[in-house]
């Protein structure tokens, strides 16, 4: 019985119409859906409340460890259904707003996306907490509360065009403003020696004020904090110039300060490297350890204590500057001894990579970092230097060729360092950490990615979840390896009926959705092949449309040969800044336009681009897909979420050995993946010919046309030469071996059509994929991290 079934609580309706009129101000002959859909928030909202006072009651009775998540970004998507689905309320909310006239599903959808992240990284930092609050795990999420998430992205004329993501023009009902937790965070200025101390007088300061957003656990029983930092001017108005009447000067204190809190960085590799991307880490990560200390203070005596009570993870190198800021708050503030601060820093604090790629290791200027950090940077050098001391002769040089490591830094200050699957741990010790590693062999260790089923299946694909629960009960949801039990029930023919029934409504639903939203139409008997996640080269969305555009050439070349009819279906947004990548969406739409007016082969391949991929996107594409697309050069990709998702929603994977895919094969069978490409040791020993696109293009007459076909302007008559460069890099450096990986990914595709034929045997292999996911929960990581590198336990009921 959870805490909310004890309660008498008010009808959902009445909640719905009490917020309508006292929340809203509406009242219900008027009222708008987006009215609707905040009255039903609030309703909503009230329940949660409950569940946080008591979490944070039980966390603070039980001087728990706390968790503490450093991330610059949260890819939280929308809330309001995630929140009703957890709190099981969602058939209930359901018939109260269609017992008040009103269409469900629309009113759900009326809610953005908190689209505070680019890709992987910031979904995972939402799916931890999702997975935190469900194990009742006491734990906070700190991040930045952009006014404007990831950028809008729509296409003219096939080219990707940015546009302001503007989720807070409206009121957004899942945060709480916490006048009571605001912290001045200072920049520049200079340090001065004072009675034996370093005392830092910074230049200019701003004000961070927390907004915080309740996390909800499945079934309501635990409920965390999100807190995001908001950015404001220490005197917001200067009267004196608005007086003089420049009101834009009395007005410049509030904008600039803001602009730290304005907008995303939209770059999810290649760091900007800008002054205010750094102002941007420093100010959420100083505040953040402010509020830490403070709460500490307040439940605990002795800072050196810090360590068993406090675990800090930090997403990637974005809050390294943490290390030197804890030392000092410890050694500057509180006066501990220098290597007393750096030896308790270094105990709470870990760090996560997630990323191989060299350009995405972040590397600022000693000189930029010393004027708007100097005491940070002292701290930073006097840290290198103890390190060096600690292992003379061996040491990794933090600071090196006037630049700040920000990737050594987080290291030498870490407890624990993990990679995001088995594969990428071991490279990150045999590549970018090889010499630390030597130094610190038991620092590493690996804690493979995980997904929420409770967004990423139970909530998204009701049919199969509701199969399911059919057939093994529905304690998988919050234990999602019992969905092995599933297994022992494929022998059921009506239940494989089933599951292919309701991957084929899923579809259905897609292909009205497209047909509505983007006037293509699917056919839903087609094999849904599905490529949705950041434009890369790595990720190899180029080589995908290269065996379209083969595979288009075949039919063209003999129709009637019994093809499978295939939709490919792409998404994904580039960094405004990286050309390449804005080439390879241009080529994608240039190929999709051609191919789909081709009355000869359209019946049997289509090619579909859809605009704006976020979070909603995928929950709509995962559930319709019958193929996954995770083709990237092995050894590039650190694991991938996505592969994930497809997996447990049944879709099968056509992919290489990188990151998760070698961890998803091996629990899946391989059997029932499609595995193709070069492994990762082989595409070091590849790239060592130095002609071996070359070579691969003599020896594959399909990739040699294919090519051609788009030098020769198939699919840019207008423009012939217009992706020439993409091609001039694919038959040259190619250094993503997109030409050598083809030919097997063409005999891979083959297979996968010839699979599809055979609806039994997919639908088999489909629902094996399912059974055999559950390991890649979300909840199994977490409970890796706890046990692992956090040292936390769960609190309250069902410790
Ligand atoms: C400073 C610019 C920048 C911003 C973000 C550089 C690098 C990043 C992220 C680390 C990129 C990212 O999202 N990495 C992805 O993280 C996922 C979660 O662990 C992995 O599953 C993906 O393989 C990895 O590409």
């Amino acid at each position: 019985m959870t805490y909310q079934e004890t309660q008498a609580r008010p009808e959902m309706q009445d909640a719905i119409l009490r917020h309508l009129t006292y929340t809203i101000g509406k009242d219900a002959d008027h009222a708008t859906l987006h009215d609707w859909r905040m009255a039903l928030s609030f309703a909503v909202r009230d329940r949660i409340v409950d569940s946080w006072f008591a979490s944070t009651r039980a966390a603070y009775g039980a001087g728990a460890k706390r968790v503490y998540y450093l991330s610059m970004e949260f890819l939280i998507g929308r809330l309001l259904g995630d929140a009703l689905v957890n709190l099981r309320a969602d058939a209930e909310a359901r018939a109260a707003v269609e017992a008040l006239g009103l269409d469900f599903d629309k009113v759900l959808h009326d809610e953005p996306d908190a689209a505070l992240g680019n890709g992987g990284l910031g979904r995972l930092a939402a799916c931890f907490l999702e997975s935190l609050s469900t194990l009742a795990c006491p734990a906070m999420g700190y991040g930045i509360r952009y006014e404007h998430g990831l950028f809008r992205q729509s296409f003219e004329g096939g080219r990707q065009v940015e546009e302001a993501e503007t989720w807070l023009q409206q009121r957004h009902p899942w945060e709480f403003e916490r006048p009571e937790a605001i912290y001045p965070v200072g920049f520049g200025g200079h340090v001065a020696e004072r009675e034996g101390k370093m005392v830092w007088t910074p230049g200019e300061a701003v004000l961070a004020e927390a907004h915080d957003t309740p996390v909800v656990g499945w079934e309501g029983r635990w409920t965390n904090t999100l807190r995001l930092w908001g950015a404001r001017a220490v005197d917001p108005l200067d009267l004196q110039r608005f007086n003089y009447g420049d009101y834009l000067g009395a007005a410049a204190p509030e904008m600039l300060a803001r602009s730290i809190s304005r907008v995303l960085y939209p770059d999810d590799t290649t760091p900007a490297g800008k002054e205010l991307r750094l102002k941007q880490e420093y100010f959420f990560t100083a505040a953040s350890l402010h509020d830490i200390l403070r709460r500490f203070d307040s439940e605990h005596g002795d800072i050196r204590a810090l360590p068993d009570k406090v675990a800090i993870q930090l997403n990637d190198t974005h809050p390294a500057i943490a290390g030197p800021e804890l030392v000092r708050l410890l050694h500057d503030e509180r006066g501990l001894p220098f290597d007393e601060a750096v030896d308790l820093a270094r105990a709470t604090l870990n760090y996560t990579n997630h990323t191989l790629l060299p350009e995405a290791l972040e590397k600022w200027p000693v000189d930029l970092m010393g004027r708007l950090l100097p005491r940070h940077m002292m701290l930073i050098e006097r840290i290198d230097a103890d390190h060096a001391a600690r292992h003379p002769g061996r040491s990794v040089p933090i600071v090196a060729e006037g630049e700040v490591n920000m990737g050594t830094l987080s290291f030498v200050m870490a407890n624990r360092v993990n990679g995001v699957s088995a594969l990428h741990t071991e490279l990150v010790k045999e590549t970018v950490f090889a010499d630390l590693h030597a130094l610190h062999p038991a620092r590493i260790v690996n804690q493979t990615n995980g997904v929420t089923p409770r967004r990423w299946l139970h909530a998204c694909n009701p049919r199969l979840s509701g199969i399911i629960t059919g057939a093994i009960g529905e304690a998988w949801v919050g234990d999602l390896e019992r969905l092995s039990e599933f297994e022992a029930h494929l022998g059921d023919a009506g239940l494989q009926e089933e599951i292919a029934g309701a991957k084929r409504a899923n579809k259905v639903d897609l292909s009205n959705w497209v047909a509505a939203a983007h006037g293509v139409s699917l056919d839903p008997d087609a094999m849904f092949d599905v490529q949705i996640k950041r434009i890369h080269e790595y990720k190899r969305q180029h080589l995908n449309i290269l065996e379209a555009i083969a595979l288009w050439q075949a039919i063209r070349a003999n129709p009637g040969a019994g093809w499978t009819p295939r939709v490919k279906i792409f998404g994904g947004k580039a960094a405004p800044g990286y050309v390449f990548a804005k080439k390879i969406i241009h080529l994608i739409n240039d190929v999709a336009r051609v191919l789909n007016a081709d009355p000869v082969t359209s019946p049997y391949l289509k090619v579909v681009f859809l605009p704006n991929y976020n979070v909603t996107l995928a929950e709509r594409l995962i559930p319709a897909a019958d193929l996954s697309e995770q083709i990237s050069t092995a050894g590039k990709e650190a694991s991938g979420t996505g592969n994930m998702k497809f997996a447990l929603n049944g879709a099968l994977t056509v992919g290489t050995l990188d990151g998760a895919n070698v961890e998803i094969r091996d629990h899946v069978g391989a059997e029932n993946f499609f595995l193709f490409g070069m492994t990762a040791p082989e595409v070091v020993a590849r790239r060592g010919l130095h002609d071996h696109a070359a070579q691969a293009i003599a020896a594959d007459p399909r990739l040699a046309a294919a090519l051609e076909a788009i030098e020769q302007g198939a699919f840019s008559s207008d423009d012939p030469g217009r992706f020439h460069d993409i091609t001039g890099n694919l038959r040259g450096p190619d250094y993503f071996l997109v030409c050598s990986d083809f030919s097997d990914y063409w005999r891979a595709q083959r297979g996968v059509d010839a699979a599809y034929r055979d609806p039994g045997r997919w639908t088999r292999m489909a629902a094996l994929n399912t059974a055999r996911s559950g390991w890649f929960s979300s909840d199994r990581t977490i409970r890796g991290y706890m046990a692992d590198i956090w040292g936390a336990a769960p609190v309250g009921p069902g410790a």
